[in-house]
């Protein structure tokens, strides 16, 4: 798969992919049947006809483990862990992208500078009521260079269409983006950067995980499609454009110039802030699309679409790997949950081996990269449970947890978007740590109740005879 249009093609062949052809309005309507559609865990919707607009939308690409396993090349059946799973068997392997031609690169089918720039061309919603205007940049990613390595990142950084040639930016802080602007920034130059709508939708999951600094998000793509990434030289920016992307924004980041941004309805249900803030803004030099391009967007908000099931997938399968690489020994499988956005949650499922070994898991978890920023809970079972299976996680806490053995965490990084926190009190977080285990240091353990295998065997036998059935 290289592009949004392969990704359709394989959708509606499998049924997952619905055209809708009726009328829509970009204000506020297509959001809401799009949300609507992902509550029901109904199908992608390619919205073909936008009030006043020439071009497609299509929303929902990732709502579902079944999507989610297309997009990354697996069996259709595979559920969340399961993909994960085979995400966390790549381990450190990495495929670098291909350079590819100008003539070999669809995204070149049309170039726009200067003047010619409109971004209000293409059918951007307007997605929650309160929101401050229409978000172009949500299902999309911003590329950026380190100048100081050439390291290239891709993140999902969200962007409102602030002018026909304007584009918001929201770089909160310590993520790959800001720390790189503020480098330009002491270079005294502005950040060449792009924004790409429109792609092999593994590149928008990428755009959205936490990938460790100095690692380019394009090598563990091509270590998960088994090949490279293609990619063409930017128009006006020295970057590596996805060469199959639908529409490529061109610009820069001046680290010292503002707009207002926001406010926009995120992934934790809540507005980020009360209103507008001043933010640094993409200031477009040129656009360069398909024909026929085909505009991505997703409704983040509430829990469950997009954002949370990219961020469940991406965020426990890198938490995984990050315990399997501290050499743990009996990590089962690791859930965090989509309702919780993958972040905030983790449930860890343990053999274990030796007294401390459940406490190990539990502060490795909020000391791996992942778990130190943002996660606040953490919940260890024994390895008879699956932590997705939250019925059995709730019996083991019920059972098997005791507050007594849990600890709290008085400090730790948060996320600006965690709103159990003040507005203006959002960098620190209290973490929680359960120990769902019966304790392996324990002499006498509870014994558990087992129905006689011969008797169960001998009852089944007269159930017809019992029941009439
Ligand atoms: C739809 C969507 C919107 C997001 N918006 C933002 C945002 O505005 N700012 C931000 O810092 N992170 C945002 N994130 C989270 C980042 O994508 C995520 O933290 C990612 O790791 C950033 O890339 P980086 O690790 O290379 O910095 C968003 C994620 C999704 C899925
Ligand atoms: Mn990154």
């Amino acid at each position: 798969m290289k592009s949004m249009r392969d990704f359709i093609e394989l959708g509606e062949r499998e049924g997952v992919v619905k055209r809708i052809k009726a009328e829509v309005d970009w204000d506020l309507e297509l959001s809401h049947i799009a949300k609507l559609n992902e509550e029901k865990s109904g199908p992608a919707l390619l919205f073909e006809n936008v009030k006043g607009h020439d071009w497609p939308i299509i929303t929902s690409v990732c709502t579902t483990a079944e999507r989610l396993a297309l997009i990354m090349g697996m069996p259709k059946d595979y559920s969340l862990v399961q993909i994960m799973e085979e995400w966390v068997k790549l381990g450190d392997k990495k495929i670098e992208p291909e350079w590819v031609d100008k003539s070999a690169a669809p995204c070149k089918e049309n170039i726009l500078r200067g003047d010619e720039v409109d971004l209000f061309k293409f059918p951007t919603p307007k997605w929650y009521p309160l929101d401050g205007g229409r978000f172009f940049g949500t299902a999309h990613f911003i590329l950026t260079k380190d100048p100081e390595t050439g390291w290239v990142n891709l993140g999902t950084y969200r962007s409102q269409l602030l002018g026909k040639d304007k584009l918001g930016t929201q770089f909160i802080k310590g993520k790959h983006a800001d720390l790189m602007l503020k480098k330009y920034q002491k270079m005294g130059k502005p950040m060449p950067v792009a924004s790409i709508v429109g792609c092999d939708p593994l590149l928008f999951v990428m755009g959205a995980s936490r990938i460790s600094a100095f690692v380019s998000e394009y090598d563990i793509a091509g270590a998960i499609r088994g090949e490279p990434i293609e990619v063409v030289q930017g128009e006006t920016v020295d970057l590596p454009i996805p060469a199959h992307a639908e529409i490529v924004v061109e610009g820069e980041v001046d680290a010292e110039a503002f707009m207002e941004e926001g406010p926009f309805g995120e992934y934790t249900g809540y507005y980020s802030g009360v209103g507008t803030d001043p933010r640094n803004f993409i200031d477009v030099k040129c656009v360069t699309h398909r024909n026929n391009p085909i505009m991505w967007g997703t409704t983040v908000g509430r829990a469950v679409t997009d954002t949370h099931m990219t961020m469940a997938l991406s965020y426990g399968a890198t938490l995984w790997q990050q315990l399997v690489a501290m050499k743990i020994p009996g990590i089962r499988s690791v859930y965090c949950p989509p309702e919780g956005s993958g972040r905030f949650l983790a449930i860890i499922s343990l053999q274990q081996m030796y007294p401390g070994h459940a406490d190990q898991v539990l502060t490795a978890a909020i000391s791996t990269e992942m778990g130190a920023y943002g996660l606040k809970t953490v919940i260890v079972v024994d390895e008879d449970i699956d932590p997705w299976d939250i019925p059995r996680v709730m019996y083991a806490l019920s059972f098997r947890f005791q507050p007594n053995r849990c600890q709290i965490i008085k400090r730790g990084r948060s996320t600006p978007l965690d709103p159990s926190l003040p507005i203006d009190a959002r960098e620190i977080t209290g973490r929680l740590l359960m120990d769902a285990t019966i304790p392996y240091d324990w002499k006498d353990k509870p014994i558990p109740i087992k129905l006689d295998e011969e008797i169960v065997k001998k009852v089944e036998a007269r159930w017809g005879e019992l029941f009439g059935e």
